[in-house]
């Protein structure tokens, strides 16, 4: 398939071999190689859960126009148009094809080594919503409507609980409780959203250490990657998942994970250094929204459990079921540690 797809694409060479690369819960990736030396990364975009491609590659065309100019901004990686000048290629099962440029010297880090990897990821999440702080948001498309809404990711799970269609359940009923009895507080920032209390930026909204290039050498960021759910979001939404995802006690999916103050303290130190423009008031949500955003993240996991794995690629049957506990250890930890969370941001 690869070989039927890259040739709707301008290389540099034939392709001698494309490797599948193993991250990401979602979209297919490659490593493409060709006989000029040259690499690239192909990706089948997951239309199960991007719906409208074009929509996608459109946002990220105006992004790299508005940033051409801007001295501050991080670069962004560069899809190349297909030979027939499309921003993407589709196969005959409908598949959707994007081509990149493979970015040499650099490192993508699940999770981050030392302390200073993770401050710079927070700068690399947080120039790029500072260079956008100007971008009309409105001009982009939601990629993934209500992406983190999180109320609405509760009504999910309300409804996967409710139709119960793997008959699972019975096996989950103690993570249900955990997260209802939360919903409340967990529904605090999308209402700051809608009555306007927190103002819409240009947000990432998939802020892992992995989606940060790295270079090999100074290990210093190159660019923040992974650009599919850049949409218009809170502050606390890029800041939350990078917490969640990078200032963990273990992988995703660990047991028993709890927060990292250390690795806590590094992002906020480069978050806060490259976004002085936050308001006083979304600083102050910045830990709450590491716990809403862990806390959604465990829902999300735990409705695809209920719902039979659509979403998330798994490795084993119990996968998001592990991953759910996972995160509402890890929110559960965040509630013993709230004030010393909110003290490392104030100072
Ligand atoms: C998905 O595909 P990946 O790994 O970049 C998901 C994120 C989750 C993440 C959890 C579009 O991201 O929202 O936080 O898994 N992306 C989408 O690891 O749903
Ligand atoms: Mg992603």
């Amino acid at each position: 398939m690869t070989d039927v797809i890259l040739r709707r694409f301008p290389l540099e060479g034939s392709p001698v071999s494309a490797e599948v690369i193993t991250a990401g819960h979602i979209n297919k990736s490659f490593l493409v190689t060709c006989d000029s030396g040259r690499r690239y990364v192909l990706q089948r975009v997951n239309r199960f859960v991007f719906h409208d491609v074009g929509a996608i590659m459109e946002n990220l065309r105006m992004l790299r126009e508005y940033l051409h100019d801007s001295r501050e901004a991080p670069p962004m990686v560069c899809f190349i148009d297909t030979v027939d000048g499309r921003s993407f290629a589709e196969d005959a099962e409908g598949g959707a094809w994007r081509l990149c440029p493979y970015v040499e010297n650099s490192l993508s880090l699940l999770r981050p080594e030392n302390e200073t990897d993770f401050t710079e990821s927070a700068l690399a999440f947080g120039r790029f919503q500072y260079a956008l702080r100007d971008f009309p948001v409105e001009r982009l498309t939601d990629t993934i409507p209500r992406f983190h809404d999180t109320p609405e990711r509760f009504r999910q799970l309300r409804a996967a609980m409710e139709s119960d269609p793997c008959g699972r359940r019975s096996e989950v009923e103690r993570e249900l409780d955990f997260a209802f009895v939360r919903e409340e507080r967990a529904s605090v920032l999308q209402t700051c959203r809608e009555s306007g209390e927190l103002p819409l930026r240009v947000t990432h909204n998939d802020t892992k250490m992995s989606n940060v290039l790295l270079d090999v050498r100074t290990r210093r960021a190159l660019c923040v990657i992974d650009l599919d759910t850049v949409m218009p979001g809170l502050s606390a939404y890029d800041f939350g998942d990078a917490i969640r995802a990078g200032a963990a006690t273990g992988a995703e999916d660990g047991a028993g994970i709890r927060l990292d103050l250390t690795y806590y303290a590094a992002f906020v130190h480069g978050f806060l250094s490259a976004c002085p423009h936050l308001t006083a008031r979304e600083r102050e949500l910045l830990p709450l929204g590491a716990w809403t955003m862990t806390i959604e993240c465990g829902v999300r996991f735990l409705t695809d459990y209920l719902s039979g794995d659509p979403y998330f690629s798994i490795d084993h049957p119990s996968h998001n079921l592990e991953r759910a506990c996972a995160q509402f250890s890890l929110a559960a930890d965040m509630e013993h540690r709230f004030r010393d969370m909110q003290e490392i941001v104030k100072r």
